[in-house]
Parts: C-alpha cells; structure tokens; sequence
C-alpha cells in the first residue's frame, strides 16, 4: 500500500501561487516546514516547482526560433531528434527507424519502424482490459472531464511499468534526445468506427486556471510522439489542418511533433480523423520542459 505524501495538491497549488506572486524560496520553505512537511521533501518539492516556473518563464521570453522556417539551429528549448545517419534511417536500440517525412513549419516528423509489430500488439493486449472512456484536462479545475471532441477510450501506464513498456520509453528518449523523466506516462488510446479526436493543440493554456497543478509537475508540453499499434483499414489519420497534412496510421509507425511555446503560431493544431473501419490503436508519449510525475 502506497502512503499518501503530506504534500497535497493543495498545497503544491498554494505554492505555485506564492511562486507566481514574487514569493521568496526561503519563505515559501519556511512556511512548507511549518504547515508540517519534512525539511528533505519540502526542498524537493519547491526545487521541482520552481525549475518549472522558470522554464514556464524561459518560455515566454523565449525568441520564436522555431517558428522561423529559416532558422535551422533552434535552441535546445524542444526536442531536437536524432538525425537520419544514412539516407533517411536512424539507429535506436538495435532498430532501424526510418525518417518518412519532415516539415519544418509545424515541425513534423514521421518515423517508420519505431515499435515492431510484436511490441504494437503486446502494448495493445497489455492496455485492452484496462481503458476507459478517454477524458481531457479541466482548464477550469486542473482535473478530468469528459468532451465530446474526443470520443475514444484510453488507459495510462505508469512510466517503466513493464519492461518492455521501459524500453520504449528509453528507446523514445534516446530518438528524441530528451530525458526520460521528462516523459509522461504512456498513453493508450482506441477509437471504435466514428470515433475521432477533433483538432486541439497538446500543450495547455498557461492563462487558465486548471493549467497551474498541471504546470507544477514537470511544465508545459513541448513534443508529442503519437505511436501507430494497428493500421486501421480505413480512416483514422492523424491531421495539421493548418497544413492540410495528413499521417496515415501505420503499425509501428509514429508521428512526433514540437512545440516551444503554448501558442497557436506552432501551426500545431492536429487532430485524430475519424475511423471509417475497424478499429485505431496508439500510444502518445507527451514531453515536457522538466521532470514529471512517473
Ligand atoms: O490518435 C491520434 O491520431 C491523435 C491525434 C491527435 C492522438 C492525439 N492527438 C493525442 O494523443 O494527443
Ligand atoms: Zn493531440
């Protein structure tokens, strides 16, 4: 049995507020210690708060370099993948994954072979008994709802929960050359015929207030690498409108996508096209700008 930690999403949001209001560290650890936290876990709870809040920060006055379709050397404010060594393949973990396709504006990029096929099915056989009906962030209250946009069923796994779930997770952070503890937990989702996600942007609006518990464990979405683990046999294509782009799902084929500011001059805007047949299968690893929750 897991003891809850006295550090309660209460208070980590009253922390976030005194950080957001000008609050010194050294009166918000004071006041931590006195509402009754132990010295070691209020440290690492404020250091991680406020590594996010200067990330958060950094964002904002970031310069739009990767927005700039000149600019090839943007900062490393997003994940910079590994680039193809030969013609169009990159080596991973012992696998030859394949560039298919890279847009700079949004930057896209589509990667063929990423998963094997016994690793789609044994994600999809792992995640089956356990989804539900998928669920969106409140930007009012910082928890779930339910929306009509996205009409899928979905599970988390926590991150490292089995070893081949790890592997992929290591596997993603050496392609995408960003830290392991700065992916979020592996999302499943299934999309029945007619189901679809309407088309929304990943990361969250830092004006809301739903945004701040969000926000506070691990800031703002930068990536988003979404994971084919079947080809559903009509329909089901991951869209940019803004670009009229259209990525087939192709089992172990994947499709990543940055993002370094929560706005939408990304171009970013994407969204899941309906299932016209069978059934859709993947899995989304969204990453942050710091350490997440596992
Ligand atoms: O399933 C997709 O193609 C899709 C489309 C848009 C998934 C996501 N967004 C997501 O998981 O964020
Ligand atoms: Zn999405």
């Amino acid at each position: 049995m897991t003891v809850p930690s006295p550090f309660t999403d209460e208070l980590r949001q009253w922390a976030v507020n005194e950080i957001a209001a000008g609050s010194g560290p050294d009166q918000v650890l004071r006041e931590l210690i006195a509402r009754g936290i132990p010295e070691e876990l209020a440290v690492d709870e404020l250091t991680r708060l406020l590594e996010s809040r200067l990330s958060q920060l950094k964002q904002q006055r970031a310069p739009a370099a990767e927005t700039d379709p000149s600019s090839d050397d943007s900062p490393n404010t997003v994940p910079q993948p590994l680039t193809a060594d030969s013609p169009n393949t990159i080596r991973v973990d012992g696998r030859e994954i394949s560039v298919l396709l890279q847009l700079k504006h949004p930057r896209v990029i589509v990667f063929g072979n990423l998963l094997g096929q016994d690793e789609c099915d044994k994600l999809v056989a792992l995640a089956r008994p356990r989804i539900t009906a998928s669920s969106v962030i409140d930007m009012q209250s910082g928890g779930n709802k339910q929306d009509e946009g996205r009409t899928s069923s979905g599970m988390a796994f926590r991150r490292g929960e089995t070893k081949l779930i790890e592997r992929i997770e290591r596997r993603i952070a050496a392609l995408l050359q960003w830290p392991y503890e700065n992916g979020e937990a592996l999302q499943i989702l299934r999309y029945a015929v007619g189901q679809e996600y309407k088309p929304h942007y990943d990361y969250v609006d830092p004006t809301q207030p739903g945004a701040l518990p969000f926000l506070a464990r691990g800031g703002q979405r930068v990536a988003s690498l979404v994971m084919y683990l079947n080809t559903p046999p009509r329909g089901g294509a991951t869209n940019f409108p803004d670009v009229g782009l259209e990525v087939a799902a192709v089992k172990g084929n994947a499709v990543f996508f940055s993002y370094d500011k929560a706005d939408p001059s990304t171009g970013t805007l994407h969204g899941g096209m309906p299932v016209m047949a069978g059934e859709k299968w993947v899995a989304t690893k969204w990453l942050r700008v710091s350490r997440t929750d596992p």
